[in-house]
Protein backbone atom coordinates (compact mmCIF):
# COMPACT_ATOMS: atom_id res chain seq x y z
CA UNK A 1 0.00 0.00 0.00
CA UNK A 2 1.31 3.77 -0.75
CA UNK A 3 2.78 5.24 2.04
CA UNK A 4 -0.02 7.35 4.18
CA UNK A 5 -0.33 11.36 4.30
CA UNK A 6 0.22 12.00 8.18
CA UNK A 7 -1.76 14.52 9.73
CA UNK A 8 -2.58 16.02 13.50
CA UNK A 9 -5.55 16.71 14.94
CA UNK A 10 -5.43 18.65 18.28
CA UNK A 11 -8.79 18.78 20.78
CA UNK A 12 -8.38 21.29 23.81
CA UNK A 13 -10.84 20.16 26.42
CA UNK A 14 -11.68 19.61 30.34
CA UNK A 15 -14.13 16.83 29.65
CA UNK A 16 -16.65 19.39 29.90
CA UNK A 17 -16.22 22.13 27.48
CA UNK A 18 -14.27 21.69 23.95
CA UNK A 19 -12.40 24.16 21.89
CA UNK A 20 -13.17 23.57 18.41
CA UNK A 21 -13.24 25.92 15.10
CA UNK A 22 -15.22 26.33 12.53
CA UNK A 23 -12.68 25.52 9.11
CA UNK A 24 -13.36 28.54 6.61
CA UNK A 25 -10.88 27.29 3.83
CA UNK A 26 -9.50 24.18 2.25
CA UNK A 27 -10.43 20.88 3.24
CA UNK A 28 -13.27 20.58 5.61
CA UNK A 29 -14.58 23.98 4.89
CA UNK A 30 -17.78 24.63 6.69
CA UNK A 31 -17.17 21.99 9.07
CA UNK A 32 -16.06 22.00 12.67
CA UNK A 33 -13.06 20.33 13.52
CA UNK A 34 -10.18 20.12 16.04
CA UNK A 35 -6.59 21.81 14.81
CA UNK A 36 -4.18 20.38 13.20
CA UNK A 37 -3.00 19.56 9.36
CA UNK A 38 0.01 18.49 7.98
CA UNK A 39 2.88 17.23 9.77
CA UNK A 40 6.34 18.91 7.70
CA UNK A 41 8.38 16.61 6.56
CA UNK A 42 11.42 17.83 7.67
CA UNK A 43 12.42 16.05 11.40
CA UNK A 44 9.06 17.86 12.96
CA UNK A 45 7.59 15.40 15.75
CA UNK A 46 4.13 14.75 15.26
CA UNK A 47 3.51 16.58 18.75
CA UNK A 48 5.24 19.28 18.00
CA UNK A 49 3.07 19.86 14.44
CA UNK A 50 -0.16 19.58 16.77
CA UNK A 51 0.83 22.50 18.88
CA UNK A 52 2.30 24.52 15.82
CA UNK A 53 -1.27 23.86 13.79
CA UNK A 54 -3.06 25.00 17.06
CA UNK A 55 -1.23 28.11 17.90
CA UNK A 56 -1.83 28.66 13.29
CA UNK A 57 -4.87 28.10 13.40
CA UNK A 58 -6.41 29.68 16.74
CA UNK A 59 -3.06 31.71 18.54
CA UNK A 60 -2.86 29.74 21.27
CA UNK A 61 -0.32 27.56 22.71
CA UNK A 62 -0.66 24.26 24.40
CA UNK A 63 1.42 23.72 27.46
CA UNK A 64 1.40 19.92 26.90
CA UNK A 65 -0.60 17.52 24.86
CA UNK A 66 -1.44 13.88 25.32
CA UNK A 67 -1.88 11.53 22.08
CA UNK A 68 -4.68 10.01 22.18
CA UNK A 69 -5.98 7.98 18.92
CA UNK A 70 -4.77 7.11 15.44
CA UNK A 71 -7.25 7.04 13.33
CA UNK A 72 -6.83 6.42 9.09
CA UNK A 73 -9.11 7.45 6.74
CA UNK A 74 -9.47 5.51 3.78
CA UNK A 75 -10.98 8.10 0.84
CA UNK A 76 -12.34 6.57 -2.32
CA UNK A 77 -10.88 9.37 -4.46
CA UNK A 78 -7.82 9.88 -3.29
CA UNK A 79 -4.64 8.26 -3.79
CA UNK A 80 -3.45 7.18 -0.32
CA UNK A 81 -4.51 6.79 3.26
CA UNK A 82 -4.78 9.89 5.97
CA UNK A 83 -2.83 9.08 8.82
CA UNK A 84 -4.17 11.36 11.55
CA UNK A 85 -2.71 11.39 15.23
CA UNK A 86 -5.73 12.97 17.63
CA UNK A 87 -4.35 14.65 20.48
CA UNK A 88 -5.73 16.67 23.62
CA UNK A 89 -4.99 19.20 25.87
CA UNK A 90 -6.32 20.94 28.77
CA UNK A 91 -7.55 24.23 29.29
CA UNK A 92 -4.70 26.00 30.69
CA UNK A 93 -4.05 27.71 26.92
CA UNK A 94 -1.96 30.81 26.35
CA UNK A 95 -3.51 33.21 26.17
CA UNK A 96 -6.85 32.12 27.72
CA UNK A 97 -9.00 32.47 24.67
CA UNK A 98 -8.38 31.81 21.00
CA UNK A 99 -8.86 34.28 18.29
CA UNK A 100 -10.18 33.65 14.76
CA UNK A 101 -7.54 33.01 12.13
CA UNK A 102 -7.46 32.68 8.13
CA UNK A 103 -8.52 29.37 8.56
CA UNK A 104 -9.95 28.83 11.32
CA UNK A 105 -13.05 30.64 13.93
CA UNK A 106 -12.51 28.89 16.77
CA UNK A 107 -15.86 28.73 19.57
CA UNK A 108 -16.29 26.69 22.31
CA UNK A 109 -18.69 24.25 22.87
CA UNK A 110 -20.56 22.04 26.16
CA UNK A 111 -19.57 18.42 25.38
CA UNK A 112 -23.39 17.73 25.12
CA UNK A 113 -23.83 20.46 22.37
CA UNK A 114 -20.90 19.38 20.22
CA UNK A 115 -22.21 20.34 16.96
CA UNK A 116 -21.54 16.58 15.41
CA UNK A 117 -23.88 17.16 12.30
CA UNK A 118 -21.67 20.06 11.27
CA UNK A 119 -18.90 17.67 11.50
CA UNK A 120 -16.73 14.87 9.72
CA UNK A 121 -19.63 11.93 9.77
CA UNK A 122 -16.44 9.96 11.90
CA UNK A 123 -16.70 12.33 15.05
CA UNK A 124 -19.84 11.09 16.25
CA UNK A 125 -17.99 7.45 17.06
CA UNK A 126 -14.70 8.69 18.49
CA UNK A 127 -15.54 11.83 20.56
CA UNK A 128 -17.36 10.40 22.89
CA UNK A 129 -14.13 7.94 23.61
CA UNK A 130 -12.06 10.97 23.66
CA UNK A 131 -14.12 12.49 25.95
CA UNK A 132 -13.70 9.44 28.02
CA UNK A 133 -9.90 9.94 28.17
CA UNK A 134 -9.90 6.61 26.40
CA UNK A 135 -7.37 5.38 23.72
CA UNK A 136 -8.60 4.58 20.26
CA UNK A 137 -7.82 3.21 16.98
CA UNK A 138 -9.69 3.13 13.94
CA UNK A 139 -10.73 2.80 10.46
CA UNK A 140 -13.17 5.03 8.54
CA UNK A 141 -13.91 4.38 4.80
CA UNK A 142 -15.36 6.83 2.57
CA UNK A 143 -17.26 7.49 -0.91
CA UNK A 144 -16.71 10.87 -2.57
CA UNK A 145 -14.83 12.42 0.02
CA UNK A 146 -17.46 12.95 2.73
CA UNK A 147 -19.77 9.92 2.42
CA UNK A 148 -18.82 7.32 5.81
CA UNK A 149 -19.85 3.95 4.27
CA UNK A 150 -17.86 1.54 6.93
CA UNK A 151 -15.81 1.80 9.79
CA UNK A 152 -13.84 -0.38 12.50
CA UNK A 153 -12.85 1.66 15.86
CA UNK A 154 -11.26 0.03 18.98
CA UNK A 155 -10.22 1.23 22.44
CA UNK A 156 -6.18 0.48 22.81
P1 LIG B 1 -5.35 20.79 6.56
O1 LIG B 1 -5.88 20.50 5.21
O2 LIG B 1 -6.16 21.83 7.30
O3 LIG B 1 -5.53 19.45 7.42
N1 LIG B 1 -9.18 15.72 9.00
C1 LIG B 1 -10.26 15.16 9.57
N2 LIG B 1 -10.78 15.36 10.77
C2 LIG B 1 -11.87 14.63 11.09
N3 LIG B 1 -12.41 14.82 12.31
N4 LIG B 1 -12.44 13.74 10.25
C3 LIG B 1 -11.94 13.53 9.03
O4 LIG B 1 -12.57 12.63 8.27
C4 LIG B 1 -10.79 14.26 8.64
N5 LIG B 1 -10.00 14.31 7.53
C5 LIG B 1 -9.03 15.21 7.78
C6 LIG B 1 -6.90 16.43 9.75
C7 LIG B 1 -6.75 18.77 7.48
C8 LIG B 1 -7.20 18.63 8.90
O5 LIG B 1 -8.45 17.94 8.88
C9 LIG B 1 -8.36 16.76 9.65
C10 LIG B 1 -6.29 17.82 9.80
O6 LIG B 1 -6.36 18.31 11.13
C11 LIG B 1 -12.28 12.39 6.96
O7 LIG B 1 -3.88 21.07 6.61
Amino acid sequence: MAKAKVLTLLIPTDGKRVLLGLKKRGFGEGYYNGFGGKVEPSDESVEAAARRELEEEAGVTAKECVRKGLLRFHFDDKPVPWEVHVFTTGLNLEPKEPKETEEMKPQWFAVEDIPYQKMWADDEYWYPLLLAGKEFEGDFYFENTHKLVRHHLRET
